[in-house]
């Protein structure tokens, strides 16, 4: 079948959205289509034979908020104009992306291309429906060719909170199965347990530091990894050190590709106050290791629960902190989740089979007429 010119836009932030961004162009360019990737910095994960045009904001000391989202509809005609057209422009969380895309478009004429916004969950959750944003969010969303969520609790949510009438799609996020994979050997033989995020409230570190205090009083040789940086990584150190239990705690910071920390864990904790789909919780299945979490959001479309791993009410830290002792004395049954959590990983969610429900769709999207919705 003849391959495509696909734009994609994104953040270039180390987890969430940013990553599935990247890794979905670098899957695409695998593939044999043309991939050109705009956002304001170097992604973090590579992207293999993908064009990235990164956007430059200019600053006038007048503009308190300069307008990125204008700069990155420049910089899109502009890219467009010179490489000769692109047949879809694919943006990766609708604040501001599928505005820029709307722009862009409207720029163009008839010589533009279809858009597809996916949506990731703050966009919708948190930011999207804000009241500052929340009319031009759902505008973004009408006015897309195409629109995705990454899971079917977000799709419900964002009909929900912006009464959209529009098909959603769920095309849920993937996992590279050959880099997040099992390991035979351990560096570390102590119960290890991790948790890997962006830090942010919602993400809820403060329990995790109560979850990893009572399991430490269980299991005195335990370990906690920490993954990441943001807000909340302070004030969860501080915790550890008025719970006595910080020398057992290893902040190691931003990590490119959390697979090798992930892969030596025991178990993941994912205590978050809401969470659309939880790639992480993906990435530690992948490497055959059980996921402890909230039953919110996609989480449960994710991690079948007792099957893969266990999810509790947002807040429980007992239970939280009950199973994880449980788990790390029970080898056998730990195992046994962490196969099936690899088994469901490569049969629900590997690269290769959502990356060609992407391009599937993005065929669809393109030859459909009047994709958008009329304001
Ligand atoms: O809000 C964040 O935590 C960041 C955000 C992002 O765009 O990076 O994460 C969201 O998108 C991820 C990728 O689709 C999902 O795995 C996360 O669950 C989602 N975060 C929330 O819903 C809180």
């Amino acid at each position: 079948m003849d391959s495509l010119r696909i734009g994609i836009a994104c953040y270039p932030s180390l987890g969430g959205s940013g990553v599935v961004a990247t890794e979905l162009a670098a899957g695409l360019a695998e593939r044999g289509h043309a991939v050109h990737l705009f956002t304001f910095s170097t992604p973090h994960r590579e992207a293999a034979g993908v064009s990235i045009h990164l956007v430059n904001v200019f600053a006038y000391p007048l503009l308190q908020f300069p307008p990125y989202d204008l700069a990155l509809a420049s910089k899109i005609v502009d890219t467009v104009q010179r490489i000769g057209g692109l047949d879809i422009l694919h943006v990766h969380y609708a604040v501001p992306h599928a505005i820029s895309a709307f722009l862009a478009k409207q720029m163009l004429g008839p010589k533009a291309f279809r858009t597809v916004t996916t949506l990731h969950g703050t966009d919708i959750s948190i930011v999207g429906s804000d009241p500052a944003y929340a009319t031009v969010t759902r505008f973004g969303i009408d006015q897309s060719d195409g629109v995705t969520a990454v899971s079917d609790s977000l799709r419900a949510q964002t009909q929900r909170l912006f009464g959209v009438r529009r098909e959603i799609v769920t095309l849920p996020n993937f996992v590279d199965l050959k880099v997040f994979q099992p390991v035979a050997d351990r560096a570390d033989p102590r119960p290890t347990l991790v948790h890997a995020s962006n830090f942010r409230p919602v993400k809820r570190a403060i329990d995790v530091v109560k979850i990893f205090a009572q399991v430490h009083r269980a299991i005195p040789d335990a370990r906690l990894v920490l993954l990441g940086e943001g807000p909340e990584k302070d004030p969860a150190m501080a915790l550890a050190r008025e719970l006595g239990v910080h020398q057992s705690v290893e902040d190691r910071g931003a990590v490119q590709i959390p697979s090798n920390v992930l892969a030596q864990a025991d178990l993941l904790l994912l205590p978050s106050e809401t969470e659309s789909f939880g790639l992480v919780a993906l990435e530690a299945m992948a490497c055959g290791v059980p996921v402890l979490a909230s039953r919110v959001g996609g989480l449960p479309e994710v991690i079948a629960d007792g099957v893969c791993g266990r999810l509790f009410e947002v807040g429980d830290v007992n239970a939280f902190a009950m199973a994880a002792i449980d788990l790390l004395q029970d080898p056998v049954r730990r195992r046994a989740m962490g196969a099936a959590g690899r088994a469901r990983a490569e049969s629900e969610f590997s690269k290769e089979r959502v990356v060609e429900r992407y391009v599937d769709y993005y065929r669809k999207v393109i030859a459909r007429q009047d994709a958008a919705v009329q304001p």
